[in-house]
């Protein structure tokens, strides 16, 4: 449904109430797979009575922590959400109907939501039953806190992101292959609380041969709570990986190794052992492998990989957006190894370029933040 026909989106009190429910979504990030961030706040007479956000899947919903929060409140109030107010019976019931029960008298809404057993049908009913519904309010922030829900809604598939770091002279190892580290504690700070949000990290078996990564997060979004770990994905065709590996840690994280065929029995009896999953696949690719995470359900994952496994990845369309880490240090190296392997591209002319992009000063660092273009046939 289109959203520009009654867009009233510029109104800055309901654009600082639409940020109040991104900053309350956001306070989930990481835990709410596969199910999108969000959340609500209720306004009565110029006051918020009532806010919620949504904190995990199987969880009652954004607007329903909301209304209880805001209670007889409710009624005649304006209540703000990030999402289109879901209208199904899925785990929880049907927050369109909460929302006319408890009599609001108008809906604010940053986004319809992508979902088809939703989209466009939660506004339907709320304006069905009289209610006031105002959408497009900060929608491309809306997006921004949801595409990787978006994407997997839309293409079965989760949302990828290259992340890397190199030096000013585009180098992510010396020539020996020596990488620790690249950037400064903030920058690596920022890779931790990204870690705390994707669901799983993917790197290549040349990774875990050379740098023996942990691939962990230090990055604590409740004090309480130990850290998010995301799952931790190895591609390998031969199972030749090292007998000991941080990787194979596997009370402090989960990991899979994902393989083609059957190549070697011994190895992965070996990985098993350690409690590591090994998972057959026809053909490993990069697209196969986000097909596989796809059909586990996961929205996010982050490609922390060499430039081999990098290159095909964006080849094959498994990445959608790149963070480039850039460290103000020159390295050199006439073979010293580049974050992106061979493309195929002759001319300049062919460069991919990035769209949406954003710089960010990361403590003495700089991040480059930008979106693949999507391929002809998405
Ligand atoms: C959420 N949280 O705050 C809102 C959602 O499986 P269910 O019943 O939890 O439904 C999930 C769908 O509900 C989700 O795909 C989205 O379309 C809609 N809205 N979901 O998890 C929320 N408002
Ligand atoms: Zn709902």
């Amino acid at each position: 449904p289109s959203l520009s026909k009654d867009a009233v989106n510029i109104d800055p009190h309901h654009q600082q109430m639409m940020q109040r429910c991104l900053q309350l979504a956001q306070k989930a990030a990481g835990f709410t797979t596969p199910n999108p961030l969000v959340g609500c706040v209720i306004e009565r007479d110029g006051e918020i009575v009532g806010e919620g956000y949504h904190p995990k899947a199987g969880e009652p919903h954004a607007e329903v922590f909301a209304l209880r929060a805001a209670g007889d409140k409710a009624k005649g109030a304006t209540a703000y959400v990030s999402l289109e107010p879901c209208n199904h019976f899925g785990r929880t019931p049907p927050c369109s109907e909460a929302l006319v029960k408890a009599g609001v008298a108008t809906v604010v809404v940053g986004m319809v939501d992508p979902d088809p057993r939703v989209s466009g049908k939660g506004i339907e009913r709320l304006r069905a039953a009289g209610i006031q519904v105002i959408t497009g309010v900060e929608e491309a922030d809306c997006q921004r806190v949801n595409e990787a829900f978006v994407h997997r809604i839309l293409y079965q598939r989760p949302f990828g992101i290259l992340k890397y770091a190199m030096t000013l002279d585009g180098k992510i190892a010396t020539t020996a292959g020596h990488s620790a580290w690249i950037t400064k504690e903030v920058a690596r700070a920022h890779v931790h609380r990204l870690r705390a949000t994707c669901d799983a990290v993917i790197v290549g078996g040349n990774t875990v041969r050379r740098d023996n990564p942990h691939l962990t997060t230090h990055h604590k979004a409740d004090a309480n709570q130990p850290p998010n770990n995301p799952l931790r994905v190895v591609l390998s065709r031969t199972l030749d990986l090292p007998p000991t590996a941080h990787l194979w840690e596997t009370d402090i994280a989960p990991t899979i190794v994902l393989t083609q065929g059957h190549p070697n029995g011994e190895g992965q009896a070996y990985l098993e052992q350690q409690g590591v999953e090994v998972v057959n696949l026809d053909e490993l690719t990069p697209a196969t492998v986000m097909a596989y995470l796809g059909k586990k359900e996961l929205l996010s994952v982050l490609w922390e990989c060499g430039g081999t496994l990098s290159a095909r990845a964006i080849a094959d369309g498994s990445v959608q957006k790149v963070l480039a880490f850039i460290a103000p240090k020159i390295v050199g190296g006439q073979n010293a190894p580049s974050p992106v392997g061979d493309l195929g591209f002759n001319k300049m002319t062919e460069a991919l370029q990035l769209e949406r992009v954003r710089w960010h000063i990361v403590g003495e660092d700089c991040l480059v933040e930008g979106y693949l273009p999507k391929p002809a046939s998405e």
